[in-house]
């Protein structure tokens, strides 16, 4: 038996200028021709693709560093507005694109979240934290950004409105290259950071299910932000910042999977794919395989000991 039919919308997010490099506007149709929409319609749920937002630009300018600023605002607000118009008929799934689409697409978990009354939840499955502002940012690079935004760091005024995240429900998984003025940050506002020292040790089962069981415990809903980097750069190779030392094949599953028997998921991300850097298309079809996981797939059919 399969898993209950969802309304599952497709919404690309062809973004790029949140990142250092091009390449990622790309990642959207990589995403279709890897067969997302073919692979999740095969569990059972009924798929619509929405196909690209298109953005509207308007001034804006930030204090510090914060590059294309105009871009990733226009792409945002036009995904959150997207994005919650999808959440009223069931579950998201954003095609990225950079990281920076997050600034729209968590926007429109919380807007939801609020309109019907529960807490949200936000799993970041990244090498990265994402927790910079303009005024730490060294790069200047606004995918690396995201998770400040949300979480209610200053900086971001005029960008899209939304309700803030409580930082202890923003639970970083695989966190291999933090700066030095996020982890004082994301320290500061008790964020839930589990590096890859927390996985070896106790394994990545033990710390999804005790995330997932906050998650239970609030009866919250849960956005995903899956980040190609967030696996080992051998498996994965289709995306800018590699970064060694990331999750195997089988953990990503089994990450993916966990997720899916909490029957939480309101929305994911599929985020900074580049076709440009990627391997004959391995990453794209790997991130619609843990996609299709975290949606109901059966892959690994091994029972995990509950928490
Ligand atoms: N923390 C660095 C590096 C980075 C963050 N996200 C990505 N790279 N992909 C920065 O630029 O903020
Ligand atoms: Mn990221
Ligand atoms: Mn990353």
């Amino acid at each position: 038996r399969g898993p209950a039919p969802r309304t599952i919308s497709l919404i690309g997010a062809p973004l790029e200028e949140g990142a250092g490099g091009q390449g990622c506007s790309m990642g959207p149709k990589a995403l279709r021709i890897a067969g997302i929409a073919e692979a999740l319609a095969a569990i059972g749920h009924t798929v619509n693709d929405l196909g690209d937002v298109t953005a509207q630009y308007n001034a804006l300018t930030l204090s510090g560093r914060a590059h294309n600023v105009v871009e990733v605002t226009g792409l945002a607000r036009a995904l959150a507005d997207a994005g919650e118009a999808a959440l009223q008929k069931g579950t998201a799934v954003y095609l990225g694109g950079d990281h920076a689409l997050s600034f729209g697409s968590v926007a429109a978990a919380l807007r939801h979240a609020e309109r019907i009354g529960k807490p949200l939840h936000v799993l970041w499955l990244d090498a990265h934290a994402d927790f910079n502002t303009p005024q730490t940012s060294e790069s200047g690079n606004m995918h690396g950004m995201p998770a400040a935004f949300f979480c209610g760091e200053p900086g971001f005024d005029g960008m899209l409105d939304c309700p803030k995240l409580p930082a202890r429900h923003f639970h970083l998984v695989g966190a291999r290259s933090i700066d030095p003025a996020e982890v004082d940050l994301l320290e500061a506002r008790g964020a839930d950071v589990n590096d890859m020292a927390e996985i070896d040790e106790f394994g990545i089962g033990a710390v999804l299910r005790r995330i997932l069981s906050e998650v239970e415990a609030d009866d919250a809903l849960l956005h995903v932000s899956l980040d190609v980097d967030f696996i080992e750069p051998d498996l994965a190779p289709g995306v800018g910042t590699t970064v060694p030392g990331g999750a195997t094949v089988r953990e990503a599953h089994l990450v993916m999977e966990l997720i899916n028997r909490s029957n939480r998921l309101l929305s994911l991300d599929l985020v900074e794919l580049n076709p440009f850097l990627d391997d004959r298309g391995k990453s794209a079809r790997l991130m619609v395989e843990l996609a299709a996981s975290g949606f109901g797939k059966r892959i690994f059919d091994r029972p995990t000991q509950p928490a």
